[in-house]
Formats: structure tokens, sequence, C-alpha cells
């Protein structure tokens, strides 16, 4: 089914939001963008910072602010630092480190050089050419041929990526591997835009709480690189996204198990992107355990920013058709590195329930995590540590 959409005439639309007009042409100055009935997308469940805030071990919140988590995530970068990475021209350095088939090479010498691993570069310090050929690599994939099966109803190569993450919702939600199973997908959108796309540059991320309150002004959400953060309407409607690198985009996976063309539409809500906040991510990093920290991350922080976006990104199992997806859970990935950064020992153990069965299956460091084919399958004990040879990256802050 394809949701209905509204065209709707510029002049008293307000107090004419209900009805649904008959199409006709746009006038340039007239049309607006085509609007988004957000019902078939849904949204990802939360709990409120207030329950992550009265949950957390309050004496270890003490420790952040402190220097105890080591790169100080939540500070913006400071002047020098960022004047390190332009000296060091680190972008370009990250580049030639990246090795040919780092699909397998790595993995295979399960070797990492923790002093030359490739740098995730926070949005703000990340170049503008890099941006725009970070943006371009995934327009590459949207242009490539899907693999065909399994991936069912994919389009294209970036639609392999969807049809995954749509066909395995139940499996890597709501469950422990939740964290590792995500860190590993991004990394698979990395090889794919490297092996595929000639994409030779470091990696973005995003520090979604530096935008929090305000994703509309985020220097991500432009028409240069990932179009508007379009606010959602008064009554509660999304719209196309019709500008950016990404414009007028037709997806075919999804919304939820089923699939229908629907365009790619954002409905940004500046009260649910402000709870993406440094305080709530902290106050769920400061639990000691992996299950209540991943639980806590997941309603909270990860579900809001899915649910501030809107639209496309709210819908839990399909929301990878929007490209801002990966610069979320590079986010999310973030805040998992910070936290397993306090103590060595949260690389190298991990618990909680791998299934939804009752009793359920305890995850383990041998918990398979699959891709579907697109790359290699791997385990979780292979993906805990960002420098462990497997993977081999870090965060500049
Ligand atoms: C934005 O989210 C808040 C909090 O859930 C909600 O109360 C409000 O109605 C939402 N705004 C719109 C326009 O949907
Ligand atoms: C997207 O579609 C809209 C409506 O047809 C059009 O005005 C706009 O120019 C298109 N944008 C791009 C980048 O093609
Ligand atoms: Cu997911």
């Amino acid at each position: 089914m394809r949701p209905s959409i509204a065209r709707q005439a510029l002049a008293g639309a307000a107090t004419v939001s209900a009805l649904v007009l008959p199409l006709q042409p746009p006038s340039p100055v007239d049309r607006r963008a085509e609007l988004v009935d957000l019902a078939p997308f849904g949204s990802f469940p939360t709990i409120t910072p207030e329950e992550a805030s009265s949950r957390a071990e309050k004496g270890l919140s003490l420790l952040f602010g402190s220097g105890a988590f080591g790169e100080e995530p939540w500070s913006p970068p400071s002047n020098a630092e960022i004047e390190d990475v332009d000296a060091a021209d680190s972008s370009m350095k990250a580049t030639e480190d990246v090795q040919d088939d780092s699909t397998t090479q790595a993995a295979a010498a399960g070797t990492c050089d923790a002093n030359n691993p490739n740098i995730r570069f926070e949005w703000r310090n990340y170049q503008d050419t890099d941006r725009a050929a970070f943006v371009a690599a995934i327009q590459c994939l949207k242009a490539a041929p899907s693999a065909g099966s399994p991936f069912t109803a994919s389009q294209n190569r970036y639609e392999d990526l969807v049809s995954v993450h749509q066909q395995m919702t139940d499996q890597i939600h709501m469950v422990a591997q939740f964290l590792p199973w995500h860190r590993y997908f991004v990394w698979v959108f990395e090889q794919l835009m490297r092996d595929e796309c000639g994409f030779d540059r470091a990696f973005p991320w995003w520090d979604e709480t530096l935008d929090g309150g305000n994703f509309a002004a985020s220097p991500l959400f432009t028409d240069a690189y990932f179009g508007p953060a379009t606010a959602v309407t008064a009554d509660g409607q999304g719209t196309c996204i019709e500008s950016g690198a990404f414009a007028n985009t037709t997806l075919h996976v999804g919304p939820g198990t089923g699939n229908s063309d629907h365009c790619l539409s954002r409905a940004v809500n500046e009260t649910l992107s402000a709870t993406v906040s440094s305080s709530f991510v902290n106050d769920c990093n400061s639990r000691t355990t992996y299950s209540d920290m991943e639980s806590c991350q997941e309603l909270g922080p990860h579900a809001y920013g899915h649910n501030a976006i809107g639209a496309v990104m709210a819908e839990v199992s399909s929301s990878v058709g929007d490209p801002i997806f990966f610069m979320h859970h590079l986010f999310v990935d973030h805040t998992f590195r910070i936290w397993q950064n306090a103590d060595a020992a949260r690389l190298t153990t991990i618990n909680g329930c791998a299934d939804k069965a009752s009793p359920c299956t305890a995850v383990t460091m041998d918990t398979v995590l699959s891709s579907m084919g697109l790359r290699p399958d791997t385990t979780v004990g292979a993906v805990m540590d960002t420098l462990g040879g497997f993977l081999c990256y870090r965060y500049d802050h």
C-alpha cells in the first residue's frame, strides 16, 4: 500500500489541512513538498530520560567530565584538536591506510596497528571535499544494481542494506547484540562504499548531541549533503525530501515488513531531538553492566534520534532507507566505544539475551553476526574491540 499523499494549495493551507485536495499542477510559487501520512511508519519504543537517570548508578556518573572516560567524548573539539587534524592532514593519512581488500585481510591477519588505525572524524572536523565524496559514494551505491536474492524488494545496491536490516529486524533489536550487530552493519556499509564505489577517505561520524534541539540547523541536513530536516507539520504529517544529495528518492523496501514504493520522507520533531543530549547519553553510559547500558542506549538516545527525524527514520525495520541512518548509527557506535574505553574488560565480555525466547539464549563472544552474505558473517567477539584486527578504527574524539 502506498501511503496516502495529499498535495495542498499554499494559501490558507493551515485551515484546510485535513482535506485532500485534487492534484493540480503546482505553480513554481505555490507548490509545496508532498505531504506524507506517518501512520505506516510507527516509531521506536522509548524510555524517558527521567527513567534512565533514576535507574543509573549515580556514583559512577559523578566520574563523567573528570576525564575518567578517556577521550573526553562529550565536549566539542577544542581549537587545538581541530588544528591537530588540519596540521596532520589526517584524513589523507587515514585514506592511505585503507587496505585494498579490507573485507578479509584484517580479519584474517587479526592485526591492527593501534597507533595507526582509520580515524572517524566528527562531521564538523570533516572537510567539505570529504563530505561531498561521502554522499557521492552513497549515491553510487543507490545507482548500482542490487545483487538480487536474498535482498527482497531491493532495486539497487544501497537497498540491499535496507533489505538485510528489514529481514533481520527481530534478531538485532531488543537483544544484547544490538550494539555489536549495528557496529558490524556500519562496517559492512563502509566496505561496500570502499570496495564497490571507490570511497578511499576517512569515515565521518555525527556527534548528534551537538545538534539536539535543532536538527534543522545541523551541518549534515543541508542541500549540499543529506537534504533538509523538514519539520513534522502541525497536524502530524511528514514531507518528501526534494533537495540535497538524496532528493526525490523512491524507496522500494518497507515500510515495515511490507514493500511498497514510497518517497524518502522526514518529519523532524525538535522536542524529541532535544532529548538526544549528552546528559541522557552519559546517564546510560554510567551503567556498569553491559545489558543495563545497552537497553538504556537502545531505548534512549538511539530511539529518540530515530523518532526525532521521523517518517522513514522512525520505522524500525526499514529506517536504513534514509541515508542519515548510518550517521545516526555512527553516533550510537561512538557512544558504545566510549563506554568500552572506561574498562578494558568491556572489550572481552558481554551479557544479556541473544534472542527473545523464554528462557533466552545468553549472548556470548561466539554469537554470530550476519549480513545475509553482503559480507562474511562474523562474531560478537570479533567486533568488540574497534582496534582488534577485524576492525581497525577509532574516533577523533
Ligand atoms: C513532538 O513530540 C512531542 C513529544 O513527544 C509531542 O508532544 C508533540 O506533539 C510532537 N509535535 C508534533 C508536531 O508532532
Ligand atoms: C524534486 O522534485 C521536485 C518536485 O517535482 C522538483 O521541484 C525538484 O526540482 C526536484 N529536485 C531535484 C534535485 O531533482
Ligand atoms: Cu537497527
